[in-house]
C-alpha cells in the first residue's frame, strides 16, 4: 500500500467512524471545524456532532488547518494563510455563527512570545447571512474582494507554521475558534463548515517543502448540530387502531394480561394524553 493510498484510507476510516457522508478530498490544505464544548441544553456526541440542542444553546468549536503531504515527512507540511467563509447551511437547525482567530501572545514590552494567526491581512470576518436562510454566517459571497472574508494569516508570514498531519480531521495547527448559538432548533441538522474562496491567493501553505498558492476549498467534514426532533403526531386512523387494540387487552376483574409488567407510577398525566389547561 503506497503512502498516499494509506492516508486516504485513514481519512476514509476517520470519516466513516462519524457515520456521516462527506465530500471527497480535493486539496491538500483542509480547514477543519471541531466542536470543543457546549453550554445549555444538548449533548456533544463528538467533535463533529452535537444533538438535542435548544434555543440559546452555544456550541464552541476550534478551527484547525491541516496540510496533507505526499512524502513520509510531516515536518515539511506547513500553513501560512487562508481566506474563506463559515456557513451553517441553508437547511436544518439555525443559529448565529461568530468566528475569531488564535491571537499572538506578546510580553509587556510588546515583543512576541507566541506567534498567532492574526497577521496583517487577518480578519475575524463579517457576520451576515450568506445562504438564503435567516441566520448569520461569517464571510462573503464576493470571491473577487478579500473584504469581509474570515482570514487567518500566520503572524510571521511568509514564514510558515507546522500543520502536517496524516489525517485531515485530527492534528494540524489550531488557527481560530468560534461559536454557533442556536436560534431555531429543528430536527434536521445544521452542517457548519468552512467554505472556500475562489481567489488565487486564498490558500497559502507548504506541502512537502514546496510553497503553494491556490483558491481555498470547502472543509472535508462538517460539524453537525441537531435540534430536538418534533414529537411525532399519529394519524387519526392509526390512533383509533391503537385504542381498539388496548380495549381488547383490557384485563378482567382487575387482573393484568399475562406477561404485562407492573405499570410505572405516573403523575396523573398519561403518556400521549394532551394536558388540558
Ligand atoms: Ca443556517
Ligand atoms: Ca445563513
Ligand atoms: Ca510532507
Amino acid at each position: 500500500m503506497n503512502l498516499k493510498f494509506a492516508r486516504r484510507a485513514a481519512l476514509a476510516s476517520a470519516i466513516m467512524s462519524h457515520g456521516l457522508a462527506m465530500p471527497f478530498a480535493r486539496g491538500s490544505l483542509n480547514i477543519d471545524v471541531r466542536a470543543t464544548s457546549i453550554t445549555g441544553p444538548g449533548t456533544l456526541v463528538s467533535s463533529k456532532q452535537a444533538i438535542n440542542v435548544q434555543v440559546g444553546t452555544v456550541v464552541r468549536f476550534d478551527v484547525f488547518a491541516t496540510v496533507i503531504g505526499t512524502n513520509a515527512s510531516l515536518a515539511d507540511d506547513k500553513f501560512i494563510a487562508v481566506s474563506g467563509s463559515f456557513r451553517s447551511g441553508a437547511i436544518g437547525t439555525q443559529g448565529t455563527l461568530q468566528l475569531d482567530l488564535v491571537r499572538s501572545v506578546t510580553d509587556s514590552n510588546g515583543d512576541m512570545i507566541t506567534p498567532g494567526f492574526d497577521g496583517p491581512n487577518s480578519s475575524a470576518g463579517l457576520q451576515q447571512n450568506l445562504d438564503g436562510d435567516s441566520d448569520l454566517d461569517v464571510g462573503s459571497n464576493t470571491d473577487s474582494d478579500p473584504a469581509n472574508f474570515w482570514c487567518a494569516q500566520y503572524a510571521l508570514a511568509p514564514e510558515a507554521a507546522s500543520a502536517g498531519t496524516a489525517n485531515p480531521v485530527t492534528g494540524g495547527c489550531r488557527i481560530g475558534f468560534g461559536t454557533f448559538t442556536v436560534t431555531a432548533p429543528f430536527g434536521t441538522a445544521a452542517r457548519i463548515n468552512f467554505e472556500g474562496r475562489n481567489a488565487p491567493l486564498a490558500a497559502q501553505y507548504v506541502q512537502d517543502g514546496v510553497a503553494i498558492q491556490e483558491p481555498s476549498i470547502q472543509g472535508l467534514l462538517w460539524l453537525e448540530v441537531r435540534g430536538v426532533p418534533e414529537p411525532s403526531i399519529l394519524p387519526p386512523a392509526l390512533g383509533a387502531a391503537i385504542t381498539l387494540r388496548r380495549s381488547r387487552h383490557r384485563p378482567l376483574r382487575g387482573g393484568r394480561p399475562a406477561g404485562e409488567s407492573n405499570p410505572a407510577p405516573h403523575s396523573g398525566h398519561r403518556p400521549g394524553e394532551a394536558r388540558r389547561s
